[in-house]
């Protein structure tokens, strides 16, 4: 925990400890509490700004520690790492509980804080697609997203003009054969579900939403969806950003650019 922090509680438990009818019991309520409060590991400009809509929705309370990618690398700082070994964030702390992998902390606070709603009970109808969909954001959409933002990154990479060519000609035809005919395909998928159902899971909202929302939403900030392309997935982002949560966890968590 911050120095600062503890020194704050510690200054107003002495002030509050010297007032008639308190005792030192209160100051170790309030310490046990801050250690163990939920505390969201939390990257600029990153799929951890999921996690804190997740929490506004749930109106859990929590604390955020920022953490700054560098500015050349775009990578997570190391210091990361002694949270989690990857580095990665989302990471969250829930007292002596360290979660990484949006997926798996999204499925623990939505079964903690939300059992039936925000994670469907197992014998519901709902049940199957949350646990879908839940896997199917990181686990099939996200890859072929990446490596466009790889090639894409190796086309506009400084190389010497004679070697140019060659980079430009293997990322074409990468993403020619594979890449984009993949996230073309995804797309259209997606659209038909959410031309059939208002939600991922059905006609309520779930943690599968919030698993989804991150590569459809950098999509749209991209222009990769548009309200013409697919307008269903369209609608569906500009709804879901317009809910109180996510806009109050826009404005704690700071710097997001949709980018992926
Ligand atoms: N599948 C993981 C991916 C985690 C991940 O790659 N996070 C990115 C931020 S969006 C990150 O930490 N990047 C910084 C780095 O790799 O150093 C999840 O959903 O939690």
């Amino acid at each position: 925990m911050e120095k600062s922090l503890w020194l704050r509680i510690l200054l107003q438990q002495l002030t509050v400890n010297c007032k008639p009818g308190y005792s030192g019991v209160k100051l170790l309520t309030i310490q046990h509490t801050v250690k163990t409060m939920l505390t969201v590991h939390h990257l600029n400009n990153s799929r951890s700004q999921r996690i804190l809509w997740l929490l506004e929705e749930l109106g859990v309370e929590y604390k955020i520690k920022f953490y700054a990618r560098d500015a050349k690398t775009q990578l997570a700082p190391d210091e990361l790492k002694k949270i989690h070994p990857l580095g990665k964030s989302p990471v969250v702390t829930d007292g002596s509980e360290v979660l990484a992998e949006s997926g798996a902390i999204i499925d623990y606070l939505g079964y903690k804080y939300g059992y039936g709603e925000w994670v469907p009970r197992r014998n519901s109808k709902k049940y199957k697609p949350y646990m879908y969909w839940l896997h199917y954001a990181e686990g099939s959409l996200m890859p072929p997203l990446l490596l466009k933002l790889v090639f894409d990154k190796v086309k506009s990479a400084k190389v010497p003009f004679f070697i140019k060519p060659v980079t430009h000609g293997i990322a074409n035809k990468v993403m020619d054969s594979f890449v984009t005919p993949n996230i073309k395909n995804h797309f259209a998928f997606v659209e038909q579900h959410l031309s059939e159902n208002t939600y991922f899971a059905g006609d309520e909202i779930t943690g599968a939403d919030i698993q989804m929302s991150f590569p459809l939403e950098a999509s749209v900030a991209k222009g990769a969806i548009t309200a013409v392309s697919h307008p269903h997935i369209y609608q569906y982002v500009d709804d879901f950003q317009a809910r109180e949560a996510y806009k109050a966890a826009l404005a704690k968590g700071g710097e997001y650019d949709y980018s992926i």
